[in-house]
């Protein structure tokens, strides 16, 4: 199959000019990820759709044919993000609507208001620190005060993380998410995740409480309870998603409208409701730049080109959010009064769709609205061009926003 390969920058220095490139080569494109591990990818809204809805992917790892013949091992420095052990994120079929049940029904929009009191307390005990960090007009640091305590304090309460380990569970996700992380360094840090939501899980056990892992833990009625391994499983892919993803959208969301003041005129005026905002920040600037991965367990055809059996595919949520078929030629704006609803798929389509999505939107618009009243003020501390990308293709977060208070 002749389709050009576009190697994608391990330490994404370029991630608008990556995007603009990628959504070019359409509706699939070849994309050599770090360590010399070439793919497929899907860039356009339409196949997407369709691929994630398609039983012939499969999300184990098992079927994947580099996987089998050696070529991809634990050495690769992205095996963490498809090798996470057995969970709702790593299985298909019925076994998955066994696995993913209990965690969806406990999060559904109407069950995750109960945990509005507690976002809106966190938000505000973190306003008081970003004041404090940010006084006199010095410039602070927005994410590390703001954007990452907040997600990780909601998935902690959800799920019955003890609070107190929270500066530890920062610590070894930095280096897991970040492509600079040596890999042994990095497997040192799988190793203790696992070991803490395994000793977790054990301790819950023994003396359960009144959070979702206590609950995954107990059986249902009639329902096969989920084993041991399950539960961790999905207690690490709960946490890690819960974490890191929201930040990129409470971050983008600020960075973008304070690019906008305009816009941001408009939001504050009540004209756009924060609603939009949330959305068209998950359109234009995807949590989850390219998610990994699926695999065909038979040859699939899409539009004459086709992905043969066991070879893997990406989804390339930033390539699919600028889809000009999609959104117009303006795709790559950041445009939060464009003609009618924004259909993104951001959060996914089909049966893995994002099970914290509404937990992740009301953490957006609490902490959103909450941070502009309270700095009506608040501007960037340093030219947007020197804002830095983390240094991983998975994920579209930045390093750091500086931001004055104003
Ligand atoms: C990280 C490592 C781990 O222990 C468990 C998981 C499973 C869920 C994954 C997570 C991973 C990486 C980030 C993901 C998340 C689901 C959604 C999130 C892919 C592999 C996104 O970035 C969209």
């Amino acid at each position: 199959m002749t389709c050009p390969v576009v190697p994608l920058d391990p330490l994404v220095r370029d991630r608008p000019g990556e995007t603009r490139r990628l959504r070019e080569i359409t509706p699939l494109a070849r994309i050599e990820l770090p360590g010399e591990v070439t793919v497929w990818t899907v860039t356009r809204h339409a196949e997407a759709r369709k691929l994630l809805t398609d039983p012939r992917l499969v999300k184990d790892i098992g079927q994947w044919d580099l996987w089998q013949r050696g070529e991809v091992t634990r050495q690769w420095p992205l095996i963490g993000m498809i090798d996470a052990g057995r969970s709702m994120f790593t299985v298909d079929g019925p076994e998955h609507r066994r696995l993913r049940a209990k965690t969806a029904q406990a999060i559904t929009a109407r069950r995750v208001t109960e945990l509005t009191p507690y976002i809106e307390e966190q938000t505000h005990l973190l306003l008081d620190d970003l004041a404090a960090h940010g006084a006199n007009g010095a410039a602070v640091d927005l994410k590390a005060v703001f954007a990452l305590p907040l997600p990780m304090a909601v998935v902690s309460e959800l799920m019955g993380v003890d609070h107190t380990e929270q500066p530890r569970l920062h610590r070894l996700y930095k280096a897991f998410f970040s492509m600079l992380t040596p890999q042994d360094t990095r497997l040192a840090v799988i190793e203790e995740l696992d070991e803490f939501f395994t000793k977790m899980v054990a301790d819950k056990k023994a003396a359960p409480g009144n959070d979702l892992t206590s609950a995954l833990i107990l059986a249902d009625e009639g329902g096969e309870p989920l084993t041991d391994e399950e539960v961790i499983g999905n207690l690490k892919a709960m946490v890690a998603a819960g974490h890191e993803t929201t930040i990129s959208l409470i971050t983008h969301a600020v960075r973008a409208l304070l690019n906008h003041p305009d816009q941001l005129d408009l939001v504050r005026s009540g004209a756009v409701p924060w609603e939009t905002v949330v959305e068209e920040t998950l359109r234009w600037n995807t949590p989850a730049s390219h998610l990994l991965m699926r695999f065909a367990t038979e040859d699939i055809d899409v539009g004459g080109t086709v992905i043969a059996k066991g070879e893997g595919l990406v989804i390339s949520y930033s390539a699919i959010g600028w889809d000009t078929a999609q959104y117009g030629e303006t795709a790559d704006r950041f445009d939060i009064t464009r003609p009618g609803p924004i259909r993104h798929i951001s959060f996914g389509h089909g049966p893995h769709i994002c099970p914290g999505a509404a937990l992740s939107r009301l953490e957006a618009r609490i902490a959103l609205p909450a941070l502009f009243d309270r700095f009506p003020g608040l501007t960037l501390a340093v030219p947007d061009e020197e804002l830095r990308n983390m240094p991983i293709v998975t994920q579209n977060d930045l390093v750091e926003l500086p931001v004055r208070l104003g």
